[in-house]
């Protein structure tokens, strides 16, 4: 994911920053790079023309140029700059209340991802409580109407669907089902051509009309760069768009369609599709792609996603248990085991741009963590709630059982006494043990390092 671009930014930024001084020529020969970076990006030129006239002109200010710290400042201004290209704040679906049925059409061209993105978002709204169908209005492409059922089922999410070829009579009767059926959310899928037709305006303009939908979105896949855009800029002047989607931003090493698509068009970009899995849809957050872009790391990312996982009650137990010193064996394992959880450390590690290069050389070990747990397992639950039971030939025999030498079991032993010690000696440190638990929830360096 936008792996191209950032290297570039990486370097422009590692050469600019902790300069104790910059100079005009500095920032134009910063500038002309990051030009070169947009334009190889496939960012739309007249957006990469006001992008660099702006940067220079805040950039050779004083605030620059005087400033302790140039490199630093340089950096901020380019960040917030392409903020407030992707889109000043994130943009939420704009919905009925609970208890009338919207209406979100889907449009796009042919293999953009509109099917997957229906089953994404539809899933999505479900677990955000919302009450969702989905509509089958591709009488077009053979097996469509099957795909989107296939989908609908593995989420369970019904799908309505009719045997004709009339788009607009799916669309209208799918309606009354919603409404039947006590649905809140209607999402409509519709047919899309290899390339802008009128056939396909027409259409689209038809179901549009006799649904009067909340939300007009269009599915574009971002991995076509200007020409997402250029797709994007003609639905919006035949139809009228609410928002965007983009898809397949997973293998979209570039970027240049997100950076280009809301100052071309004025739509926002809502979600992106970060890859084949019905959960593979994301909110788009415009200052966190930002970051991401320019070699930042996406912490909040990151730490939403630990989040997700370790929920706050949970939490708030481990603290207590730490408090009290009872911090056992068997929770270190559900600790493990959330990590597991999470999703590879490697994809983790990804959002960390920084991080994640110098993670490729080192080949991460999370055959560490799975001997762990297989240790731990291995154990008895009297064990694994005192560890003070396990003697010399109980610890031979875990080895034998987990797969590992006894030297394993012993080290795990050890760190585990370490770190209920550290947790004693936080327990008595309030500030300290919340931090703690942060670490715990939300970061994975600090986890590692605590066992
Ligand atoms: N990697 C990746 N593939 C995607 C994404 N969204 C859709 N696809 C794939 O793109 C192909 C076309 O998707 P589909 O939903 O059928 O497109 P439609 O013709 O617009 O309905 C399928 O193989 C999907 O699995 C995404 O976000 N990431
Ligand atoms: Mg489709």
């Amino acid at each position: 994911m936008l792996e191209k671009i950032t290297n570039t930014f990486s370097d422009i930024f590692k050469a600019m920053s902790g300069k104790s001084k910059i100079s005009e020529k500095n920032i134009e020969d910063a500038v002309e790079q990051i030009k070169i970076a947009l334009l190889e990006a496939d960012v739309n030129l007249r957006v990469v023309r006001r992008f660099v006239n702006s940067t220079i002109e805040e950039a050779k200010g004083e605030k620059v140029l005087r400033s302790v710290d140039p490199g630093q400042q340089f950096i901020k201004i380019v960040h917030d700059k392409l903020v407030a290209l992707l889109g000043d704040e994130k943009k939420d679906l704009q919905l009925k209340g609970p208890d009338t049925l919207s209406i979100i059409l889907f449009v796009g061209l042919q293999g953009a991802g509109k099917t997957t993105a229906a089953a994404k978002l539809a899933n999505k709204l479900k677990k955000d409580g919302r009450r969702p169908c989905l509509a089958a209005c591709d009488l077009v492409r053979p097996a469509a109407v099957e795909q989107l059922c296939v989908l609908g089922n593995r989420i369970d999410v019904p799908v309505y669907k009719e045997d004709t070829k009339d788009a607009v009579k799916v669309a209208k009767n799918a309606v009354s089902f919603a409404k039947k059926g006590g649905y809140n959310t209607l999402i409509v899928d519709t047919a899309g051509r290899l390339q802008i037709d009128d056939d396909m305006m027409a259409e689209i303009a038809a179901v549009k009309k006799a649904l009067n939908p909340d939300e007009m979105i269009l599915v574009a896949d971002s991995m076509t760069g200007q020409s997402a855009v250029d797709v994007a800029k003609t639905f919006d002047e035949a139809l009228g768009l609410t928002g965007v989607i983009l898809t397949k931003f997973d293998s979209d090493a570039r970027g240049g369609a997100a950076i280009s698509l809301k100052s071309v068009t004025g739509k926002p970009i809502l979600y992106i599709g970060t890859g084949e899995k019905i959960e593979d849809l994301e909110v788009f957050h415009p200052d966190r792609i930002a970051s991401r872009i320019l070699g930042m790391g996406d912490v909040v990312s990151l730490v939403e996603k630990a989040q997700e996982t370790i929920d706050q009650q949970e939490a708030e137990k481990l603290a207590k248990k730490m408090a009290s010193n009872e911090f056992t064996l068997q929770d270190m394992l559900d600790q493990l085991q959330r990590v597991k959880k999470m999703g590879s450390m490697e994809s983790l590690m990804q959002m960390i741009p920084g991080l994640s290069s110098q993670m490729a050389n080192q080949d991460i070990d999370t055959s560490e963590l799975k001997a762990q747990e297989a240790i731990i397992l291995s154990m008895t639950k009297k064990e694994r709630a005192n560890h003070l039971i396990i003697g010399p030939s109980r610890r031979k025999r875990i080895a034998k059982g987990s797969g590992t030498c006894v030297a394993d079991v012993n080290r795990l032993l050890k760190q585990f006494e370490k770190t209920r010690l550290m947790m004693k000696k936080m327990s008595r440190n309030k500030g300290m043990q919340q931090q703690m638990m942060q670490q715990m929830g939300g970061n994975m360096s600090g986890f590692n390092g605590m066992f």
